[in-house]
């Protein structure tokens, strides 16, 4: 299988995170891409290459304009007012208030946010910008008949919306590619996100579509991070009813509970006979992330490339989360070579 990967994820890493009421360390580091990345070479999955440029037009196909100049100019704008340390926001445009975009570059972040976990540095946006190109570059290979291959994206997308950034993701980098499939000529293409958190910006872009089949196996919001979205009962709107299917699972929840859960999430995938499928391939629901309450164990991540080859569709894997560093490359790894096996 052929990995897509681009040295710029470097230029991403901010500061830290607010974690009990300090901030810490980022979860989501750089060494995370690096230990995937050794993985792939350590067993020699397939060739690894460089992503092409395919500029910023396809990633225009699912962010608004306004979203994208304010992600390309935001470092300058708050560099100029004469600051250093990283870009956070901290008002949102919450119940209650109005979304009507400011003219102020704090507001803008506030209303361009969800939560304070996108931190805007000096190198985000090349570091977004390259992880959207190695998904366009890998989908590319995999539109051309590739059976399978792997987008090893950082930082991740699936918590981004069109135009709202949060959860350590700025550009929804499996959307993108989802759409770029269309744009190709794709009829119909399933969005298949294992992520331990349930995937709301790629829910949310894609809710009103008959096209797009979205399946999220996740935590509950109920108890769990993103909180306000990724029920049962969201299954979609007006055109899109009945193809979105959300899978929240207890706290605890192990192979058991979460490989029947992908039995059911590839049934209605097979169902949908979609043209193509992406993987938004987050390893967080491993036992040991620091960050999750699931507890899968690395020989589980074989079972999941092996179930998602049975669909026998052609299939993009697109890196999302994984927060067990020294795991994480291990786990993603065993996914694509379970699917490869099998
Ligand atoms: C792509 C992805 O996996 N994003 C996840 C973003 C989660 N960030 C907020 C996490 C808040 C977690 N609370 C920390 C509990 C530490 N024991
Ligand atoms: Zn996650």
């Amino acid at each position: 299988m052929l990995t897509i990967y681009s040295d710029d994820h470097r230029l991403h890493h901010a500061q830290g995170e607010m974690v009990g009421g300090e901030l810490q360390p980022c979860f989501e580091m750089p060494a995370r891409a690096d230990h995937v990345l050794a993985r792939v070479q350590a067993q020699q999955l397939g060739e690894i290459r460089a992503p092409q440029e395919f500029g910023l037009a396809p990633i225009a196909r699912i962010h608004s304009a306004d979203y994208l100049v304010f992600l390309q100019k935001a470092w300058a704008g708050w560099a100029a007012q004469g600051n250093s340390a990283d870009f956070l926001p901290g008002v949102f445009p919450a119940r209650h208030m109005r979304a009507k975009r400011p003219d102020d570059l704090y507001g803008q972040y506030g209303f361009h946010s969800f939560d304070c976990f996108a931190p805007i540095t000096a190198g985000t946006w090349q570091a977004v910008y390259s992880s959207a190109q190695v998904a366009l570059t890998a989908q590319r290979e995999v539109a051309a008949g590739a059976r399978s291959a792997f987008a090893l994206c950082r930082p991740p997308g699936h918590h981004a919306s069109s135009d709202v950034m949060g959860g350590y993701c700025y550009l929804n980098n499996v959307a993108i590619a989802a759409q770029a499939f269309f744009d190709q000529g794709a009829a119909r293409v399933a969005i298949l996100d294992v992520d331990y958190h349930h995937g709301n910006g790629t829910q949310s872009i894609f809710y009103e579509r008959a096209d797009v089949f979205v399946a999220n196996i996740h935590g509950s919001p109920s108890f769990e991070y993103p909180h306000f979205l990724g029920y049962a009962d969201e299954t979609g709107a007006g055109a899109g009813v009945g193809y979105n299917l959300n899978l929240p699972l207890a706290a605890g929840s192990a192979w058991d509970v979460w490989g029947a859960a992908l039995d059911s999430a590839c049934q209605r995938i097979a169902a949908y006979a979609p043209d193509v499928v992406l993987v938004s391939l987050g390893v967080d629901t491993y036992k040991d992330d620091p960050i999750s309450r699931f507890k899968l164990d690395s020989p589980d991540y074989l079972r999941m490339g092996q179930r998602i080859a049975q669909l026998g569709k052609p299939t993009l894997f697109v890196m999302e989360g994984g927060y067990a560093v020294a795991e994480i490359g291990i786990n993603a790894v065993n996914v694509l070579e379970g699917f490869q096996g099998a």
